[in-house]
């Protein structure tokens, strides 16, 4: 039997989770892959991409929450537990995509990924079927302009890679954005996607009269955050090709995907990948 590898994307509402999936079917498909972005999202509303299997033919959204008298976190919740309980469905239609590469749009209730089982447990599922994810977990680079949101950010990533065991890629998306808030940051690019030495961060903590309060809290949270050493960043702006193919390698290597032989490589999209390089260190010479 031959494994079927994908990646499953996840983050916090609005992180750019859904424009991803589109972008890097699209980047892959160039590359020569064959790509299926598959929605797990029931309340997915714009979707760019066609999905291959899509959660709204098992459960709707709308339905749980009027059937159920359910808020919309709710029912996201009642549709998780729903599709962990019929995950047979979902291996069914992803085992006749057995010659795809699976990207998987998920919901942005966090706590689905750091508190709730069921997204691990349909990984869990997956992995028994010769699926090979890796967790993709998108994060806003606006977080990077207020020291308490970037510790909040470092939080939920470390609590999301333990949660899901997965193998497991943290991206700082929307980079192309990070000069309009480049007067907000404390540090240069490399200090927030690196996540270097957090005692200045927590210097930062101490002078604003919010964070301030809580010095002892922010102290133990950056000591839990040193002590795992998991947390860094890929930046990412959907429409820069080098920044896609530096995600899609990371990514490869997680899931194990490079080992799985070779792929043709289109000339057109590696020569975009070179010119995206070298606006990305324009960007990073004009925020620093
Ligand atoms: N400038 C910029 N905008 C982006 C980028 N990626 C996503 N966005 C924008 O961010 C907004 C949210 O994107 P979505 O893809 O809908 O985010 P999501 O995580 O799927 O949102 P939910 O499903 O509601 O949790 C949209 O307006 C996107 O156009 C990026 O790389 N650069
Ligand atoms: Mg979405």
């Amino acid at each position: 039997m031959s494994l079927i590898f994908g990646q499953l994307i996840i983050g916090p509402p609005g992180s750019g989770k859904t424009t991803y999936c589109h972008a890097m079917a699209t980047f892959l498909e160039k590359l020569g892959r064959k790509v299926a972005v598959i929605n797990i999202d029931p309340a997915n509303e714009n979707m760019k991409y066609t999905p291959a299997v899509d959660i709204s033919e098992l459960i709707k959204h709308e339905e749980v929450m009027s059937h159920y008298e359910l808020g919309p976190n709710g029912a996201l919740v009642y549709c998780m537990e729903f599709l962990e309980a019929n995950v047979k469905w979902l291996i069914t239609k992803l085992l006749n995509l057995k010659d795809h590469y699976l990207i998987f749009d998920c919901p942005g209730q966090v706590e689905l990924y750091t508190h709730h089982n069921s997204v691990s447990a349909i990984a869990e599922k997956l992995g028994q079927n010769l699926v090979r994810l890796c967790s993709v977990h998108l994060v806003d680079s606006h977080h990077c302009s207020d020291a308490g949101k970037y510790l909040s950010s470092l939080i939920l990533c470390t609590t999301t890679m333990l949660k899901l065991g997965l193998p497991h890629i943290n991206i700082m998306t929307k980079f192309d954005e990070m000069k309009k808030f480049s007067h907000c940051l404390d540090f240069n690019i490399d200090f927030y996607t690196e996540v270097l030495d957090l005692k200045y961060l927590l210097d930062k903590l101490d002078e604003d009269s919010f964070t301030s309060k809580y010095k002892k809290l922010n102290a133990a949270f950056v000591s839990l955050i040193k002590d795992y050493s998991l947390v860094s960043f890929i930046p990412l702006d959907v429409s820069n090709q080098a920044l896609l193919l530096q995600v899609k390698n990371a990514v490869d290597k997680a899931n194990g995907y490079i080992f799985g032989g070779n792929e043709p490589q289109d000339v057109q999209t590696l020569l975009a990948c070179a010119v995206g390089l070298i606006s990305l260190n324009i960007l990073k010479k004009e925020v620093q």
